[in-house]
């Protein structure tokens, strides 16, 4: 049995269209309603609408990436209790057309967070980089966050101040555009004070209270999705710690095995990123597999390359910290264990041929990514055969 392939597309105004994604084969399209405001209900007239234009092109929509968490849900305060209901009928309304999986975060204000999205590699193509002296000169001199400096150690403040004063004007300014980028399928950017107060609001929220306020979220719309039989995934932070002082609380095994087990059900599960999870050397992505694969309903497989100052960039699919031999190999066993086609999208891509001297969202150009998903393919084929015998 292989993975359910798919690509993801983020709707009629992405310059990756539906016929691009087709042409890589995938079977599968990962979408989202993100014209919908967070909190809004997802009406069955909207997913039906989407839905129609990727069965004109011959694919599926079987994943829901994402059905958005409001802060006020993750605040626990404000609109959460209408939101919460909302998303339970937005859940009915997407298992009313068919629609098995849904993929949210909860990570406060800020999705992935980079500081640069063009590093461009010794072959001349463009990865996604987060430097982390530049995101903190960036938290203490560009955004001047208050109290930031309580957040890191005497050598690093000043190895952050000696980033200030020997970069370029413009690699700053690049940086400061970075950090403020808006989510996944937005070209938007947060201005500062945005930022600013977006985190002054979550004063107060410790990671005992967002912890718990996932819960409770879960508590609410687990039963919901158990009954209409979807699988909920969520995805883990990126980066997996803590930043610009917002609680993180989906960043390690751990993490995870405490959010399955405190609302025990099938349809309480994670989008395993080995990409997000990966970025830490102490998360260990096949014991994952191994431990909660009963609850792994969604796939991002993607690599990272670490060093030991904290600094990391998107490597190649197959190349990286993460061994995506042992890695797809563990994935294999689990489906057949389990009896199920689990849906997988290449996360992310370098930028690169013709695509060098196009605009699209951040790590989601197509060539790079169809790059990606061709050397999974290859990977899992490969294995799959192999365990045959
Ligand atoms: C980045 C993505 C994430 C992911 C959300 C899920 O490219 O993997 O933004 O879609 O965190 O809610």
């Amino acid at each position: 049995m292989l993975m359910h392939e798919t690509m993801r597309w983020f709707g009629p105004h992405d310059i990756v269209n539906l016929r691009d994604i087709r042409q890589s084969g995938c079977a599968g399209v990962v979408t989202a309603l993100h014209h919908i405001p967070v909190g809004d209900v997802w009406t069955v007239e909207e997913i039906q609408l989407r839905q129609s234009m990727i069965e004109a092109e011959g694919m599926t929509w079987t994943v829901v990436e994402s059905l958005p968490v409001s802060d006020d849900i993750k605040k626990g305060r404000g609109n959460y209790l209408l939101h919460i209901e909302n998303y339970k009928i937005s859940l009915e309304n997407l298992a009313a057309c068919g629609i098995k999986v849904i993929t949210y975060n909860f990570m406060p204000v800020l999705d992935w967070l980079r500081t640069n999205i063009s590093y461009t590699l010794p072959n001349g193509a463009k990865a996604l980089y987060f430097e982390r002296l530049a995101f903190v000169a960036f938290d203490l001199y560009m955004l001047k966050r208050p109290g930031a400096e309580k957040d890191y150690e005497l050598p690093e403040i000043a190895a952050a101040i000696d980033w200030m004063a020997t970069r370029s004007e413009e690699e700053k300014e690049q940086v400061f555009n970075n950090a403020l980028l808006g989510l996944p399928g937005s070209m938007g950017r947060f201005t500062p004070e945005e930022v600013l107060a977006a985190l002054d609001s979550y004063k107060g929220i410790s990671t005992g209270k967002l912890k718990e306020n996932l819960i409770y979220f879960l508590r609410e719309v687990v039963p919901v999705a158990e009954k209409l039989h979807l699988k909920m995934a969520i995805h883990p932070d990126d980066p997996p710690y803590a930043v610009l002082g917002l609680p993180r609380v989906v960043s390690s095994e751990q993490d995870i095995a405490d959010i399955i087990q405190a609302v025990p059900s099938p349809a309480n599960g994670l989008c395993y990123c080995t990409g997000s999870l990966g970025v830490r050397a102490d998360n260990d992505l096949v014991g994952i597999i191994k431990r909660l694969g009963q609850h792994i309903h969604f796939l991002h497989l993607r690599n990272t390359k670490r060093d030991a100052n904290g600094n990391f960039f998107e490597a190649d699919h197959l190349g990286g910290d993460a061994d995506m031999f042992t890695i797809v190999r563990e994935l294999l066993l689990l489906m057949r264990q389990r009896n199920v086609s689990l849906p997988v999208r290449p996360d992310h891509g370098h930028q690169m041929l013709d695509d060098l001297n196009k605009t699209t969202y951040p790590g989601y150009s197509a060539i790079g990514r169809l790059k990606g998903l061709a050397e999974l393919r290859g990977l899992q084929m490969g294995i799959s055969r192999s365990l045959v015998d």
